[in-house]
């Protein structure tokens, strides 16, 4: 395989400051014509021009108007040899966007034609300098049926338009901002704008519309809403303001990820824009307003300070998620937000961290990019960000990312460009915080407390595990928000900032006359694992005092883990499961009565560690014993606190609802308290859960009643999930819900009923949403992809296999859950390891798979 090393970069030879592309669409022959000015980069004085390309083929090739012949292929791109500074080159290409089954470059989507071209679809498009280093002006004329195609959009501000022979019409655009490729965006389709406007601080008006089919317009307001708050909030927090007349956005259905962010023209998965109380839970209100605003912020932190190259690509993507997780957490509950941040992190990072794909957030190398849009270059080097602005403050954090952005405007910058940036404007050395772009792996930091006179020590040692091609490790920079509380007062003296720079160091601390409590890495300022000896009757403590909310909930996990892992572990006598549990027991029925906590914030503190946390960690895992031990603590909860929770779904079932944070608590404990319900006491979580469905008014209601149905082998559960179907008939992101319920959910014939569902006359591999609705969630439940049969196992390596030839990227996206095997018991482990080798003799396999199966065989 062809291996790209960010070390080899060189810089283009040719640049092309401007390209005008000429479109006739149709939706199974698009032709292209691209005339393309090139200049020669005085960087790199090589001679040949090389267009990528994937999948097309040249018609013609003119250079400087004439008919050119002297060009060859190498691979699948086009080369020529041209002499002098600049010359014009015009090259006709024809796409079928019906065949793109693999929706990347332009493809058609329910009967209009739209375009993904991040990270390499431009070259399925038309030939061209396909690196984000080359930034070019882009004028975009399209022609095609008015009937098909009445609404024509590219990037930037529309120029002209006019009305063709034959039942055709026109649109040019313009985009005055020089941009990459990955860029560039077109759609034209029968669709309906929802319209604003926001005026940005300088004055300048800007035109707001939202793209979608008729009939989905009504869905459109809180995204409109969202959009405008992202505008105002970049303006007031990061200094940033719009800069076109005009901001759209489009929805599609068929989408491989979330959304693009198209300069002027994002285009959207629908999942992100679609909200309305019938057909939306909270968690996807909350989804929606933080992609819009992603979406929006890679405006600057993206577009006008684009990526030199791909292995830079958490340049923007980890600084957009941070920005956008800011955004988030000052809008809503910023505790909770933090809590969710790092669930996220948890559940998605880790794994990758210490399985064979892990890579640092700025990878070395790769086969095929697609693979590396990660949660490790998205959420941990969110992570990364947020600890400079723990090192340097809020205010010094801003004069960095003012000096980033003034700095590098208009350029392809590399994140040593933004390190460098953040150092000299907020005044901090980073010389070895460096390390955590290069280094992969979670560090584990195991702490040691001493108290001698009134002096207490905390003695830290840092450890960053090896990871595949990184054997030995140096010591990382580790910012930890630090307090110590007093047991009789309940109190802390003030919040300390430990800097964990070696692989061993001590912190002292007097005043403290009596041993104190560690409360440490309080709002999780460093993406590390501690490894702290805590006693229950301390996490008990620290989950009922600690003021800062996200240790109180910290607490309340590690006081779990400890106890589920230990119990996994067959290390727990009687009469320990009882004090463990017990302990859990006080820890729930406090955060239950604590009339001082909102509802929002209880509802954070009752979910228990996911189960792929807890497979973090143990080595080797048993995920059945996992999953039992788990569920049997949840029905002891369920058992102890029956009446607790009855009274609280009671209470959260009065209130009415709304968006507003005391009403949305309230659904969130409504269904938290039926999750404790269904296993202590199944018919009466049956009954409740039917009552919360049959009078739900909104779709976290009745998505959360479903979710414990289907989780339980009653008798309302077919009929519930009969009328869910039914109800919602027809809107795509529903169904996606109906899907993916019962793939991830708790019923004991889980496998066999997502084996069923695959033959459903709703269920398509052509579509990734529904794809990810039925085999994402499965993949994600243990119940289900670990049935000790391998018949889950054998199940996603069937759906790789069939999916690869469809749609390569979203078909590599289900080989890390296989990946894992190592971590494994050993009898799964070689069923796991059997089907990645089934895959890997497959021949053909796409570049993505290939890539994911070879690394996690080795
Ligand atoms: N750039 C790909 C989609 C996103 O991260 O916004
Ligand atoms: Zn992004």
């Amino acid at each position: 395989p062809t291996v790209i090393n960010r070390l080899d970069y060189t810089p283009p030879a040719w640049l092309v400051p401007q390209i005008a592309l000429d479109f006739a669409l149709s939706l199974d022959a698009t032709r292209v014509l691209s005339v393309l000015s090139v200049e020669r980069n005085p960087a790199n004085p090589a001679p040949t021009l090389r267009l990528n390309g994937d999948g097309i083929a040249a018609r013609s090739v003119n250079v400087d108007g004439q008919p050119h012949n002297d060009w060859r292929m190498d691979g699948a791109d086009l080369l020529i040899d041209l002499p002098g500074e600049a010359h014009t080159v015009t090259i006709e290409t024809v796409v079928n966007p019906t065949a793109n089954t693999q929706l990347s470059g332009l493809y058609a989507s329910g009967g209009m034609l739209c375009t993904q071209c991040e990270a390499e679809g431009f070259r399925r498009i038309t030939f061209f300098p396909d690196r984000p280093d080359v930034l070019s002006v882009y004028t975009v004329k399209m022609a095609g049926d008015k009937q098909k195609f009445p609404i024509l959009l590219s990037n930037g501000n529309p120029v002209a338009s006019g009305e063709g022979e034959d039942g055709t019409h026109w649109a040019e655009w313009h985009d005055p901002w020089p941009k990459p490729s990955y860029l560039f965006a077109l759609v034209a389709g029968d669709l309906v704008a929802s319209r604003d406007s926001f005026t940005t601080r300088s004055g300048r008006k800007v035109d707001l519309a939202i793209y979608v089919r008729a009939g989905d317009e009504a869905r459109t307001d809180h995204a409109m809403r969202s959009l405008i708050a992202s505008m105002e909030w970049d303006e007031e927090v990061y200094g940033r303001e719009y800069d076109l007349d005009l901001f759209n956005i489009v929805a599609v259905s068929d989408f491989n990820a979330g959304a693009m962010e198209n300069k002027g023209l994002n285009v959207f998965n629908t999942r992100y824009i679609l909200a309305d109380p019938e057909t939306a839970t909270d968690g996807d209100y909350d989804a929606v307003e933080g992609v819009v605003a992603h979406e929006y912020f890679h405006n600057w932190s993206g577009n006008r300070v684009t990526c030199r190259d791909w292995f830079q690509l958490s340049l923007k993507e980890g600084f957009t998620v941070l920005r956008d997780q800011q955004f988030s957490a000052d809008r809503g509950s910023a505790p909770v937000k933090r809590i969710e941040d790092v669930r996220i992190l948890r559940a998605a990072q880790f794994p990758e961290d210490s399985g064979p794909l892990a890579h640092p957030i700025r990878p070395d190398s790769y086969q095929e990019i697609s693979n590396f849009y990660t949660a490790t270059v998205y959420n941990k080097g969110a992570e990364v960000i947020r600890m400079m602005t723990v090192l340097a403050g809020p205010e010094r954090f801003r004069k960095g990312t003012d000096l980033y952005f003034d700095r590098h405007d208009g350029e392809a910058a590399t994140c040593e460009d933004f390190v460098k940036a953040i150092e000299d404007g907020a005044g901090l050395d980073l010389t070895q915080f460096r390390r955590w772009y290069q280094q992969a792996g979670t560090p584990r930091v195991d702490v040691a407390v001493a108290h001698a006179g009134d002096t207490v020590t905390l003695t830290l040692k840092q450890t960053v595990p090896p990871t595949p091609g990184q054997p030995d490790k140096q010591p990382m920079v580790i910012p930890l928000r630090t307090a110590l509380f007093d047991r009789a007062t309940g109190k802390h003296d003030g919040e300390h900032l430990i800097v964990l720079a070696e692989a061993e160091q001590s912190f002292s601390f007097s005043g403290h006359a009596t041993p104190p409590v560690l409360s440490i890495n309080r709002g999780f300022s460093a993406p590390v694992a501690i490894a702290s000896p805590v006693s229950n009757e301390d996490l008990v403590f620290l989950a009922a005092h600690d003021d800062d909310p996200f240790a109180r909930y910290e607490a309340m996990q590690q006081l779990v883990v400890q106890h589920l892992v230990s119990a996994v572990r067959g290390e727990l006598s009687p009469a320990q499961r009882d004090a463990g549990r017990k302990a859990i027991g006080e820890a729930f029925a406090a955060v239950l009565a604590d009339g001082a906590l909102d509802d929002l914030m209880r509802g954070e503190l009752v979910i228990l560690p996911g189960e792929s946390y807890l497979h973090e960690q143990l080595a080797p895992v048993d995920p059945g014993k996992v999953r039992a031990e788990r569920e049997d603590l949840k029905r002891w909860l369920g058992e102890t606190l029956k009446a607790e929770w009855t009274t609280l779904h009671d209470r959260c079932s009065a209130v009415p609802y709304s968006l507003d944070a005391a009403a949305r608590g309230a659904r969130k404990l409504k269904t938290q308290a039926l999750v404790y319900l269904a296993p202590a006491a199944p018919t009466e979580a049956a009954r409740r859960a039917r009552a919360q469905y049959d009078a739900a008014t909104n779709m976290t209601d009745r998505q959360g009643a479903l979710m414990v149905l289907a989780g339980l082998d009653v008798p309302e559960r077919a009929v519930a999930l009969a009328d869910f179907h039914q109800r919602f008939a027809g809107n795509m992101l529903v169904i996606d819900k109906w899907f993916s319920l019962q793939a991830g959910s708790l019923h004991p014939d889980a496998l066999a009923h997502v084996q069923a569902l695959a033959g459903h006359p709703d269920f398509t591999l052509n579509n990734p949403n529904r794809v990810r609705a039925l085999y994402m969630a499965a993949a994600a439940n243990p119940g289900v992809f670990h049935d000790a049969s391998g018949a889950g196992y054998r199940m996603i390596a069937d759906l790789i296999l069939q999916l690869d030839p469809i749609n390569g990227n979203v078909a590599a996206r289900f080989v890390p859950p296989l990946g894992r095997w190592k971590k494994i018991e050993p009898a799964r482990a070689a069923l796991m390891r059997a089907e990645l080798e089934r895959i890997a003799a497959q021949p053909g396999l796409s570049r993505d798979v290939r890539e994911q199966v070879s690394k996690s065989l080795e």
